[in-house]
């Protein structure tokens, strides 16, 4: 399974396709708005998120409410595309800088610098538009069908904040619904009241500065079976595949699992999750330190991942920077942003990781209709309680 995505931040729309998902699949279209709708709040976040009301439409591979097994292309419309058409417009225009709204200054963090001199762009707006975190919407869609292809299976997904800047959630085991129950209720997603005021408080002295903040998420996963990914082969190993896409979400620097950087100063003994056997549970852990991993493969226990997103490089107090033009020094271009955006960035996370996830349960169970996946599963099920 794959997919691939297209657009501009400020284009007409974001572009969608995705290759490989089974047929007879019931499709539902609310939960993919539902997923684009959670991604579009919290708290934090600048005035463009007034302009849009993401939803996304089908115009392929879905017929009468179930996938058909052709590709599935989904597309979501940018309504601040109307304030855009002269700057975005696809045919040459004539005009100043000024009406191009070219960008020479760029900003120390995002794309801006490496994408001009990479791609020989002297308009830096180029690489803005595509680099922009606007496109996690067309992800966020992507992992929507993702989610429904492992919710037919049982497997649920949630995501919460744990850090904002310097205010730390107090995390809580509970149940995964509880979880999410919770954090939809928060404009920060959290599951800590008290830390929920205290990052709302945060977020308002930092948007104050003119400056802006990162934090972390994490998310988890329940139900995955044991076995998914492999230890053969570097790029088979599922953990390893999930940081790649948790990093490849804008802004994110770090992933760990599980208890994570602590592991690091941790004894051996304080660290290995010691494996048990029941007849009613099959093998299990004592514990889930390592968040669900091992050699690669799922332990059957959930996946606990958690990413870094680095504070918006986009900043109303700008940093220094370099014009290309003039190679003078010079305080970097301002553009409309957010303050923070790690709440979304959660939303965000538990469809990347959902899409993963779906990938590597195609490539155990896969199969072109849904039916033949579930027989598949229900094989391996079978296999495993035999074991
Ligand atoms: C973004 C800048 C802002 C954000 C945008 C990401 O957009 P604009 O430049 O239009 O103000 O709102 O995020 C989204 C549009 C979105 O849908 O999440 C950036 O530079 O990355």
């Amino acid at each position: 399974m794959r997919f691939l995505t297209a657009g501009e931040t400020h284009g007409p729309q974001l572009t969608a396709i995705i290759e490989g998902m089974p047929s007879n699949m019931r499709f539902s279209f609310e939960e993919v708005n539902n997923q684009l709708q959670r991604r579009q709040k919290g708290y934090g976040r600048g005035r463009r998120m007034q302009i849009e009301q993401d939803t996304a439409s089908v115009v392929g591979g879905v017929r009468h409410g179930k996938t058909t097994g052709a590709p599935i292309a989904l597309v979501i419309e940018n309504k601040d595309w109307k304030h855009w058409t002269t700057v975005m417009n696809i045919e040459p225009i004539e005009g100043s800088d000024e009406d191009k709204r070219r960008v020479h200054r760029p900003r120390p963090g995002h794309a801006d610098l490496n994408g001009g001199l990479k791609y020989n762009l002297k308009d830096l707006r180029n690489v803005l538009e595509r680099s922009s975190a606007r496109e996690t919407a067309a992800r966020v869609a992507v992992g929507a069908v993702a989610r429904q292809l492992l919710g037919e299976f049982g497997i649920k997904i949630a995501g919460q904040v744990i850090r904002i800047g310097k205010v730390e959630a107090q995390r809580r085991d509970l149940p995964i619904d509880e979880i999410n129950r919770l954090t939809e209720e928060s404009p920060v997603r959290v599951t800590d009241k008290r830390a929920e005021q205290q990052m709302m408080a945060h977020i308002d002295e930092i948007k104050q500065d003119g400056d802006s903040i990162g934090g972390i998420v994490e998310c988890i996963v329940e139900g995955v079976p044991a076995g998914l990914g492999s230890h053969v082969q570097w790029d088979r190993k599922l953990d390893g595949r999930i940081a790649q896409a948790v990093i490849s979400i804008n802004a994110f620097k770090a992933v760990e699992y599980g208890i994570g950087f602590d592991m690091a100063r941790l004894p051996g003994s304080q660290v290995h999750d010691e494996i048990l056997y029941s007849k009613e549970q099959g093998f299990y852990r004592r514990t889930n330190r390592l968040g669900g991993f091992e050699g690669g493969m799922t332990t059957g226990e959930p996946i606990i991942v958690r990413g870094v997103m680095k504070p918006i490089p986009t900043l109303y107090k700008p940093l220094q920077s370099v014009d290309i033009d003039s190679k003078e020094p010079f305080s970097a271009q301002v553009e409309r942003s957010d303050a923070c955006a790690v709440p979304a960035a959660s939303v965000v996370m538990e469809n990347v990781v959902a899409w993963e996830i779906a990938v590597a349960f195609m490539e155990k169970f896969g199969g072109d209709s849904i039916e033949e996946i579930r027989a598949n599963y229900e094989h391996y099920l079978a296999q495993l309680e035999r074991y």
